[in-house]
């Protein structure tokens, strides 16, 4: 069968079925172990479920306070800890007074070892009421149950029901405590439940059109949405909600009325774009607008569905006769070069296309924090043979990838990134990115100048000279510790 056990796994031999090597002679259904618990012994990179409650859905919200009823250090994480820039416009031609009030602030109850013992629902009404009154702009409060609050068993609903009615606010009780699941990807799922079962269906919109659509999973990174949203908007579609990026809390309330869903990413929201069909028959799309082929077929297939093929039509062509000239001056450059693409999960798929078919890189690992069954699938389909694709690689392996694959770049997020550097690889943030927005063709003009930028960067050729020294010292070592001859 095609999977590995690496070396630094040798004691924990459980790890070997979440490791495959694509083989295209295997039968169709092996893709590695998934979306189970992370094998004891391992140093995994994972986030838990309250940070995929929060800090991947609901943080994106412009004008929603939060609090996070937890001992400080949940609190303290959960803060600007993701770039999903908002502007301060909101759909009735207001505007938000706090710029970037999401990225801003964070508040929590601080729960201490009495609160433990004696319960902290008490701290918690207080606190939100506190505040509220700091931030009376705020347009809903979002509370958040933790591992310790969880534990405990303290209401959180109860509460939050019984202070909306006191500040007349929606004050919306998200219980995703970090041991919800086996990681971030379980608190996406409450947070859609969540959302839909308390806010879609309560609201209005100030207006709509025939062209009106839910734009499902696009969370702004780095300015994502509003490449989207040009697009959009020179096709002539509407987007009337975003979920959740740059959006309201408003917004939510009406996704119901929307035409369409697309649904962008496929991991953290398909839950509620599927909840939208079912109580609502809203049909819904999945979307891919990464690298050049993706956004072509996609835009165009939207084309068709609203009749704006040739609107389409357009704004492909006006982005690609600049873009392709620039990239193919790129690709001399990143020909060739390795990849190792390590996110999440969808933006796995994403990515290696593009890469091969448009900048002729080769990608030779792919790994995945949380994805899920359905998304390997896509994985295998869409990367080389003898490509590793690994599921929850522990630090560990991650050395060992770059020590076996010998990337020429590292694709992923910030826990990575130092330690490719230490080895002498270079690293992009592929989740919050360096110089993005990296969706959509400009984006992926982006990426591909980040990628060249990092690989290209003199300072690699100061870690030979680094290297040279260390091998000096090495042997200084050797010789003192050997004693005199
Ligand atoms: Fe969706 Fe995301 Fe991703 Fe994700 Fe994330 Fe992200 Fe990601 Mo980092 S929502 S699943 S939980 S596309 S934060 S913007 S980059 S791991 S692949």
């Amino acid at each position: 069968m095609p999977f590995d056990l690496f070396e630094v796994d040798k004691e924990i031999p459980e790890r070997k079925k979440h490791i495959y090597i694509k083989d295209s002679k295997d039968p169709k259904e092996h893709i590695p172990a998934c979306n189970t618990t992370t094998v004891p012994g391992c140093m995994t990179e994972r986030g838990c479920a309250f940070a995929g409650a929060k800090g991947v859905i609901t943080g994106a919200i412009k004008d929603a306070l939060h609090v996070v009823h937890s001992p400080v250090g949940c609190t303290a994480y959960a803060y600007g800890t993701k770039r999903y820039p908002t502007t301060p416009d909101m759909p009735n031609g207001d505007k938000f007074p706090i710029d970037n009030f999401n990225l801003k602030y964070i508040t929590g109850t601080d729960i201490r070892e009495s609160d433990v013992v004696f319960g902290g629902m008490d701290k918690l009404k207080k606190c939100i009421l506190e505040a509220n009154k700091e931030f009376p702009e705020a347009n809903a409060i979002y509370t958040y149950a933790t591992c310790t609050t969880g534990l405990i068993g303290d209401d959180i609903d109860a509460v939050s029901r019984e202070v909306a009615e006191e500040i007349g606010k929606d004050v919306i009780a998200i219980n995703a405590p970090g041991f919800a699941g086996p990681s971030q990807s379980k608190g996406h799922q409450v947070a859609n439940d969540v959302l839909f079962e308390s806010l879609v269906g309560t609201k209005e919109p100030p207006r709509t059109t025939e062209y009106d659509v839910n734009l499902i999973g696009e969370y702004n990174i780095d300015g994502d949405l509003w490449v989207l949203r040009e697009y959009f908007d020179e096709m002539g579609i509407n987007i009337l909600s975003t979920f959740s990026g740059d959006c309201c809390h408003d917004e939510i309330g009406w996704m119901h009325r929307a035409k369409l869903s697309l649904v962008r990413c496929q991991r953290s929201s398909n839950y509620i774009a599927k909840l939208l069909k079912e109580r609502y028959d809203i049909p819904y799309i999945k979307v891919d607008f990464f690298g050049i082929r993706y956004p072509t077929e996609n835009l165009k297939a939207l084309g068709e569905y609203f009749g704006k093929e040739e609107e389409a039509e357009k704004v492909i062509e006006s982005r690609m006769k600049w873009i392709r000239p620039e990239l193919d001056k790129l690709k001399e450059k990143l020909q060739g070069k390795k990849v190792w693409v390590f996110s999440g999960g969808p933006k796995n798929w994403h990515l290696p296309e593009p890469l091969e078919e448009e900048l002729g890189m080769d990608v030779v690992a792919v790994s995945t924090m949380f994805e899920h069954e359905d998304g390997y699938e896509k994985i295998k389909e869409r990367v080389g043979e003898n490509t590793v694709i690994i599921d929850d690689p522990n630090s560990l392996e991650a050395e060992e990838i770059i020590e076996k694959y010998k990337p020429d770049i590292v694709l992923s997020g910030v826990k990575e990134k130092y330690l490719a550097h230490k080895m002498g690889v270079p690293c992009i943030l592929i989740h919050s990115y360096e110089n993005g927005p990296y969706i959509g063709f400009e984006g992926f003009l982006n990426l591909a100048k980040d990628m060249y930028a990092a690989i290209y960067n003199p300072v690699w050729k100061l870690m030979e000279f680094e290297q040279e020294i260390e091998e000096e010292i090495s042997a200084e070592n050797h010789a003192r510790r050997r004693g005199p001859s």
